[in-house]
């Protein structure tokens, strides 16, 4: 049997039960071939696929809260540190019924090929618990977080282990959570977290990043097609903190974003999302009510209950930006019959193998998450930088860099796909360049 084959059955024998996980690790792994066929003897002595997808610890806690009429409630709390080869973990918070352990892992394995891609030095980590943020109380939401950071904090550190926010996390959370490790430690070690509000070590362009980046990737990739943004019709999926960052970025490069979507539904907005309807989106978070058809109701356009836009909905390009495994077989056939010719994937992991496997082979272009969405914990290295030198730097600085790292991000998968002589195929490129850096430092630093 192959080394890539024993690792992964070996894998599946022993996290039964983890689906999502056991999903990365096939398409990573899978698409390897190439690097392990040219160094096959080094990499199975050192162990680096087993240790790959083995994480460094994984920390499991009890999160006892209390709501605003005095009853008590527990969640679990994860911390997955992954993979510290090439710098401290570095991954974000997700506060979601559906977390567990398979999706804390699945979203820290891929975290540590994703930091590795964005040049900066950051390892793999991912945490979050399985806590509902909808329609809670400010009141509660702090003492939830306190509670959380309670165990946490003995886990991280600003050269440890760096979290952020993710789905259900953003600054209000990441600022209680901060208080809380603040007060815990009495040390004003602010590079702990990133995500920060400005007046306490936070970075410009940090909420932006992650669809900011994920549209000057897509520049790169339209651009080796002698293709750009300017003129082309965007499906999104999500209202949240991402699709709004890339709503912002695409109408401002002359593209249209006609669809976004909730747990309601999804709607169509043929005029296209822009101005002050983007900033709408910014309210509709903040309202709690986690749905998409308050859009409609306001601004009058169509509502579609029940359903996303994948095979709905025809555009030159579908971007999704709310969730795992969104886009599934029937999507991908549907999406091909229309026509649609690129995923732009933004959300961690939102296509299904089968599905993914089905849209490459009928010459879809696909972008993959670990390199589109790269953008989010780029900003977030840069605020670590700023937290380390003590000094802001303005929002022209944060965001030419990323442009930078985005830019050499395409390029790194494309020199990656011509040293072993492949077509462009971005899925396999962005696992190869990431996992080159990871394991020549696994390599370097002995069997550990
Ligand atoms: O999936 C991701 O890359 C994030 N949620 C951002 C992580 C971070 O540390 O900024």
């Amino acid at each position: 049997m192959s080394y890539i084959s024993e690792v992964i059955e070996a894998t599946a024998r022993k996290n039964p039960g983890e689906p999502e996980f056991m999903q990365t690790v096939k398409e990573v792994l899978t698409s390897l071939e190439p690097a392990v066929r040219a160094k096959e003897k080094v990499l199975r002595e050192n162990c680096i696929l087993e240790r790959m997808v083995e994480p460094d610890r994984q920390i499991i806690f009890r999160v006892p809260w209390q709501d605003d009429k005095g009853v008590w409630h527990v969640n679990r709390g994860f911390r997955v540190q992954f993979n510290n080869a090439i710098g401290p973990y570095k991954g974000g918070l997700r506060f979601q019924p559906n977390v567990n352990l398979s999706v804390m892992k699945f979203l820290a394995f891929e975290q540590t090929f994703k930091n590795s891609l964005t040049g900066l030095p950051m390892g793999g980590g991912k945490g979050g618990s399985d806590f509902d943020p909808a329609g809670k109380s400010d009141a509660e939401i702090m003492r939830f977080c306190y509670s959380f950071m309670t165990e946490l904090y003995r886990h991280i550190g600003p050269s440890v282990d760096v979290p952020a926010g993710d789905m259900g996390v953003g600054g209000r959370e990441i600022g209680y959570l901060y208080g809380a490790y603040k007060k815990l430690t009495g040390v004003y070690d602010n590079g702990v977290l990133t995500g920060k509000g400005l007046s306490f070590g936070g970075s410009l362009i940090r909420p932006e990043a992650t669809g900011f980046g994920a549209t000057y990737f897509l520049e790169e990739v339209l651009a080796h097609r002698g293709e750009s943004i300017e003129g082309k019709t965007f499906c999104l999926s999500g209202f949240g903190n991402v699709a709004w960052g890339a709503s912002l970025k695409i109408s401002e490069l002359g593209g249209k974003v006609i669809t976004l979507s909730g747990p309601d539904g999804y709607i169509l907005d043929e005029d296209g999302v822009k101005g002050e309807k983007i900033a709408y989106l910014l309210e509709m978070r903040e309202s709690g009510r986690n749905r998409v058809q308050d859009y409609s109701d306001k601004f009058g356009c169509t509502f579609v209950p029940g359903k996303k836009p994948w095979g709905n909905v025809k555009a030159d390009i579908y971007m999704p930006c709310a969730m795992q495994n969104e886009i599934r077989i029937e999507d991908a056939k549907a999406m091909v019959a229309l026509g649609v010719p690129v995923l732009n994937e933004v959300s961690n992991m939102p296509t299904t193998n089968e599905a993914l496997e089905y849209l490459q082979k009928n010459g879809v272009l696909v972008a993959p998450s670990k390199a589109v969405n790269a953008g989010g914990v780029a900003v977030s290295g840069l605020e670590m930088s700023q937290n380390s030198e003590r000094m802001l730097w303005s929002a022209e600085k944060v965001d030419s860099t990323l442009r930078g790292i985005m830019k050499n991000i395409h390029k790194q998968i494309v020199d990656a796909l011509s040293e072993y002589g492949m077509d462009y195929d971005l899925v396999a490129g962005a696992n190869l360049a990431g996992f080159k850096k990871v394991a020549d430092a696994m390599i370097a630093q002995g069997v550990n």
